[in-house]
């Protein structure tokens, strides 16, 4: 289940940012990014759909590929490039025999038993967190840190690890130096809507060893 994860993996947010998840992709894709997860907590799954729709147009036409967060039957329903999944979403191994052997599937992690358990699982990659402090996620688990994910890097093999939650340019390379292969970042990327490009691609070279 090999997956070759770009350094910094973004993420979409209409909360914090006023542009379309289609306009957000858009952005980062001029700024470098190849690897997109839209997020979405407020529209409604037609809504969502319809959105999710306009992003993977974007994405595809520019070769990049599109995760969506949390739901399934969307990223099915549009062949997305995949699915990123939560602790309370449908499990793993669902969501691995709906969309087939050539998903990629994230799972996210909150603690060492999650993760050591993620692992067994069919996911491309395990997302850990939250790192630091963060507002962008309501009622986030409990800041797990750089020692916590050091931990988890020896306890998943070579399974490609996300750090998230509270990453900024100041921050990211302790990530990387505890064990991440990339890190997830949202509100230092998309919350300011003219500067989204420009912030991916100062990330991208913050981050390239
Ligand atoms: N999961 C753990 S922390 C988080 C998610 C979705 C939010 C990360 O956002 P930010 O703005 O990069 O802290
Ligand atoms: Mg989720």
């Amino acid at each position: 289940m090999g997956f070759d994860l770009p350094r910094v993996y973004p993420i979409t947010d209409t909360r914090l940012s006023e542009l379309s998840h289609a306009e957000q992709v858009l952005h980062l894709i001029r700024g470098g990014a190849t690897l997109i997860q839209i997020r979405e907590k407020d529209a409604t799954a037609r809504e969502f759909y319809q959105q999710a729709a306009a992003a993977l147009e974007v994405a595809h036409r520019h070769k990049a590929r599109l995760i969506i967060n949390d739901r399934v039957d969307i990223a099915l329903a549009l062949n997305a490039d995949g699915v990123h999944l939560g602790q309370t979403d449908l499990s793993v191994e669902v969501a691995r025999r709906l969309l087939g052997e050539d998903a990629i599937i994230g799972f996210s992690t909150h603690d060492i038993t999650q993760a050591t358990q993620a692992a067994t699982l069919p996911v491309n990659y395990i997302a850990f967190g939250p790192i630091f402090e963060t507002s962008t996620k309501e009622n986030p688990d409990p800041v797990a840190g750089l020692i916590a994910l050091r931990k988890v890097r020896a306890s998943i093999g070579s399974l490609p690890l996300v750090a998230i939650g509270g990453i900024n340019q100041t921050n990211a390379r302790s990530a990387f130096e505890a064990g991440a292969d990339a890190v997830a970042m949202i509100s230092k990327l998309v919350s300011q809507p003219t500067k989204i490009a420009e912030n991916m691609r100062e990330m991208q070279i913050l981050v390239t060893p």
